[in-house]
């Protein structure tokens, strides 16, 4: 594991919300190495501090030293198995940092790009902007009108789609229904009827503020809503689900990989499964949410950005849409970070991300800028 000094362009608030940072944060990188005896390498870039030295020496070398490093899915669930004793310490995240290091290794060695290696359904990928929560910078995401102006400015640059995340607390005015469908009406009328629009907002209104939402949005032609509610209420989500033809995604939030969002699948309590590669501990367990929810008749959205979610997206057919940010009107998204050479998943002229070419992940890692700035490296 190799730390550097590089930047980020966020800040998060004390619930974890992002926001921008115009001039940029100094943040220390993280990039998994793993190596096998002839050499081949796999890489994943771990973001802020998701692998602790300890948990890689407790758990993590101990089950990848020695192993056939192509034997992922045996790998994964020897760590899946480790998950249960380690309380905590073993979760999700690092789950997928590392399996990502291993499909890179895959993709690496057999020259290929992952998505391919994943079934290859399709070359690129219609991508939403998808914005950061709302705050009470004006011009920036704090008014319905600013949410309408950014989201012209987002179809401006070829999205066909836009996703708000609208007000949380600590923003002082938050949460507020009324509000939140004043900003998705503003946005509506603002693109006009063909851009495809989503809202995820305040994620513990309770179910008739749920409910209001959810019917404006509808009279608004909003393709899904999601978490709008405590989502360790599956039962809140079937009761909201079976009133409202507004199409409901998730669960995004809750634990359990595979196995929860079966149980949300089978109750009806969503109309489109939700997983990200993070939550999900990885590629291939993001990839059995998919066929899941294709067994059922239907899509999974994958949530978040970065190669191992185009990965997925490239094995998929039934996730629509890839996420894209999170995007504000005062963060620059489109000038690659210091440790990166370019923004993977810029836009084409069509508002379609470009599966990577690359072998492997396809991330456009700096290995001279990491070199260069390293503050220290474990083996
Ligand atoms: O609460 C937040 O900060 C956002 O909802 C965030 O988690 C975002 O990544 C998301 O949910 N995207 O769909
Ligand atoms: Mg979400």
């Amino acid at each position: 594991m190799t730390s550097f000094s590089t930047l980020t362009r966020n800040w998060e608030d004390s619930e974890g919300h992002a926001h921008p940072s115009e001039t940029g944060v100094p943040a220390t990188g993280m990039l998994l190495t793993i190596t096998d005896n002839e050499g081949n390498q796999g890489f994943s870039l771990v973001a802020g501090d998701y692998l602790r030295e300890g948990v890689l020496t407790q758990y993590i070398r101990p089950l990848l030293v020695g192993q056939d490093p192509l034997r992922r899915e045996k790998i994964w669930q020897d760590l899946y198995l480790a998950q249960r004793g380690a309380y905590g310490r073993l979760h999700e995240r690092a789950l997928s940092f590392v399996e990502q290091a291993l499909w890179d290794y895959a993709g690496r060695r057999l020259d290929q790009p992952v998505w391919k290696l994943l079934g290859g359904v399709r070359d690129e990928v219609p991508a939403y902007a998808s914005t950061m929560c709302g705050d009470d910078v004006v011009g920036g995401l704090s008014s319905p009108d600013d949410y309408a102006a950014f989201a012209v400015d987002l179809v401006a640059k070829g999205y066909k789609a836009v996703k708000l995340h609208t007000w949380m607390p600590p923003v002082s005015f938050a949460p507020d229904a009324r509000m939140d469908v004043r900003a998705c009406a503003a946005v509506r009328e603002a693109v006009g009827p063909d851009i495809v629009l989503m809202l995820d907002c305040y994620h513990w209104y309770n179910r008739s503020d749920a409910l209001y939402i959810a019917r404006e949005l509808d009279k608004l032609n909003y393709a899904w809503m999601e978490e709008p509610m405590d989502e360790y209420s599956m039962s809140s989500y079937k009761w909201l689900a079976d009133q409202v033809d507004l199409l409901i995604a998730g669960p995004e939030s809750v634990e359990g990989k595979f196995r929860s969002r079966a149980e949300w699948a089978a109750s009806g309590a969503v109309d489109i499964l939700r997983i990200g590669v993070h939550s999900a501990g990885g590629i291939s367990s993001a990839l059995k949410v998919c066929h899941l929810a294709e067994s059922f008749g239907m899509d999974c959205e994958i949530h978040g950005g970065g190669v191992g979610s185009l990965a997925v997206l490239g094995g998929a057919p039934n996730g629509r849409w890839y996420e894209t940010g999170l995007l504000h009107p005062h963060l620059d998204s489109e000038t690659p970070l210091p440790h990166l050479t370019a923004v993977v998943d810029a836009i084409d002229e069509n508002g379609n991300v470009p599966l990577p070419t690359a072998s492997g992940l396809g991330d456009p890692i700096d290995f001279d800028y990491i070199a260069a700035n390293t503050v220290s490296t474990t083996r």
